[in-house]
């Protein structure tokens, strides 16, 4: 969108959770206020039995007093009308981690290679997103294969946050369960 009006945002078309399942490396972020995990993010989410999604993510998180560690966080998503928009509430294995209730968005994906989430957690006056973040996922550890990268840079701008992700590094960190 070019207005960037949260509203206006367009998702993954007929979004198949059964599809989307297993593991995801991050290899960028947008972060949003009081960034929480920081590199080594992979995730891996599930269909439970139910049909509910749920998720486990581990990352480097730096929490009080500079003390790093890895994290191991747990969310479970609640449907809405349109099957690529979630709600999310997170937690973490440990009472001292983040907690949180979030919009989880599935903007694109091709299910096999790459994806890009969104979630927008404050609006401004105006409708645009005020504090927000994002993943870049990759289903290989190494990054982004170079054909999908035109297509994941469109979405960035789609969600207006073209130019301010980062790459998330994986060196192993979180390697060792
Ligand atoms: O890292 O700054 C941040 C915000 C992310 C918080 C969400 C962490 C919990 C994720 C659970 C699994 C889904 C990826």
């Amino acid at each position: 969108c070019i207005d960037c009006l949260v509203s206006n945002i367009t998702v993954k078309q007929d979004f198949d959770r059964m599809r989307y399942q297993g593991t995801w490396y991050a290899v960028a972020k947008k972060d949003p206020v009081g960034l929480f995990l920081l590199d080594n993010i992979v995730a891996n989410y599930k269909v439970e039995e139910d049909g509910t999604m749920t998720a486990t993510a581990l990352g480097r998180v730096i929490i009080l007093n500079n003390w790093e560690m890895c994290a191991n966080m747990f969310g479970t998503f609640e449907d809405t009308e349109d099957p690529a928009k979630f709600k999310m509430k997170y937690w973490g294995a440990a009472a001292y981690l983040q907690t949180g209730y979030d919009d989880h968005w599935v903007i694109d994906t091709d299910y096999d290679n790459y994806a890009i989430h969104y979630s927008c957690r404050e609006l401004d006056v105006d409708g645009t997103c005020l504090d927000g973040y994002s993943f870049i996922f990759s289903r290989h550890p190494d990054g982004l294969r170079p054909e999908d990268q035109r297509n994941v840079t469109e979405k960035k701008q789609d969600i207006c946050f073209l130019g301010k992700y980062r790459r998330v590094a994986h060196t192993g960190f979180c390697d060792t369960a």
